[in-house]
């Protein structure tokens, strides 16, 4: 069975993003998944112009071949770019093989290990009332996992907030605008120090001790003010602490980590297991958040669990709604599989979304069921999507008060 055909698709339902289409001589189409945010179109050349024409005739079943091939044999290897196009030709070929086999995917990553992937969602406010409705809100939506991030008195906005009207269920947290140019936001990092530590009380006090809570630093911090951030919010039990530093310096993490117990989450930008190497052998976190969409799909977040799992280190796949239904449902059949598994991040797609990509996985009691249509379970329609055409956007720039551009 060889690859006949491979189509770039890029839609914008609201948000823009990009999938590979296969399709083998026996007429089997597999997914994928290559939406980097704020840089679509960089992937969608990529593929339309250097990996596409590689794959027409190749055995579409050769699936650790075709990886090795496009990763060793592009000589510029890693980064996020291409290794989201590796993603998605990774994801389609996983896609037709479990299509062929006549089972859902996770059958072939070695059958499932439990009975659904545990999700958290996210809640946020500018202030506390507002905190408090959006964890009610998802409490009862059935939600058993919450991340918690508020505005920080003073700044018009802060990462994880909407800072818009809204523009609809949910969707407003997306931080991708369409203009020419990136917005800006500001950000002062003793503020944020101050503030943090007593919103966490504030919701431990009204909710109890034993809702999982988990909060997002976003790369904001130096090792000094993370280590810090972790021992003011060791008092409130938290699931995790999410990028705490830029953590493409890994050794970093070692101060950080001698002085908290809270456990640490890092990985979203991350592209390959190298990214990962000191961080894991030297046990410096304790969830990986990358997503199969930004590691070279399956096969290449695969390798990284498995390296992870060696030293009690778990998942904690990265799915906001930048990672197409695509992307989720791979990461879903992922994580049902592995043994590693610790949660899955999920903040629902817009219905617009969803009527582009047909979903079949289901959120059920806090958690999401992989679809059991052979393959992915997913259906792109593209009617539907061709009149929801691409527009450019990108994330914000973040600058401290005096102007200096800082981490977003
Ligand atoms: C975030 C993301 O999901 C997360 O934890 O850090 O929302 C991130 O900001 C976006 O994926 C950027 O595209
Ligand atoms: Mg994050």
């Amino acid at each position: 069975m060889l690859i006949e055909r491979g189509e770039v698709l890029v839609c914008s339902p609201g948000r823009n993003f990009v999938t590979l289409r296969l399709v083998t001589s026996d007429g089997v189409v597999g997914l994928g998944d290559a939406t980097l945010n704020g840089r679509e179109l960089s992937v969608a050349s990529y593929l339309a112009d250097h990996v596409v024409p590689l794959l027409i005739g190749r055995d579409a079943h050769a699936i650790e071949d075709t990886w090795q091939y496009l990763y060793r044999g592009a000589y510029w290897r890693r980064g996020p770019v291409t290794m989201a196009a590796i993603a998605a030709v990774d994801t389609a070929l996983w896609d037709i093989k479990a299509k062929v086999c006549g089972l859902p995917l996770y059958q072939l990553l070695g059958g499932r290990s439990r009975r659904s992937c545990l999700v958290y969602g996210h809640a946020s406010g500018r202030d506390l009332p507002e905190l408090f409705d959006s964890v009610r809100g998802h409490l009862e939506l059935g939600y058993r996992a919450i991340r918690i991030q508020t505005g920080i008195p003073g700044f018009e906005s802060v990462y994880g907030v909407a800072s818009v009207a809204k523009s609809g269920p949910r969707y407003d947290y997306e931080p991708a605008r369409r203009t020419a140019v990136p917005v800006e936001e500001s950000w002062d990092t003793r503020a944020y120090l101050r503030h943090v530590p007593s919103v966490f009380e504030a919701v431990r006090n009204e909710f109890g001790p034993a809702l999982p809570l988990l909060h997002d630093a976003h790369h904001r911090l130096t090792p000094i003010q993370a280590a810090r951030l972790g021992k003011s919010l060791e008092p409130y039990d938290l699931f995790w602490l999410e990028d705490v530093t830029p953590a493409e310096n890994q050794e970093a993490l070692r101060l950080v980590r001698q002085h908290t117990t809270t456990p640490l989450a890092i990985g979203e930008v991350f592209n390959t297991v190298w990214d990962y190497q000191t961080l894991i052998r030297e046990q410096l976190i304790d969830y990986v958040r990358s997503a199969v969409t930004h590691t070279g799909g399956i096969t290449g977040l695969r390798r990284i669990f498995d390296f992870a799992s060696t030293y009690q280190i778990k998942s904690g796949i990265h799915g906001p709604t930048d990672i197409s239904p695509v992307g989720l449902a791979a990461a879903v059949h992922l994580g049902i599989a592995i043994h590693n598994f610790g949660i899955q991040e999920y903040m629902r797609h817009s219905a617009l979304t969803e009527e582009v990509f047909r979903p079949g996985y289901s959120f059920v009691d806090g958690g999401l069921v992989p679809s059991e249509e052979p393959g992915l379970g997913v259906d792109y329609d593209d009617d539907v999507a061709k009149n929801h055409p691409y527009e450019a956007a990108y994330l914000p720039v973040n600058r401290l008060t005096d102007g200096t551009v800082h981490d977003w």
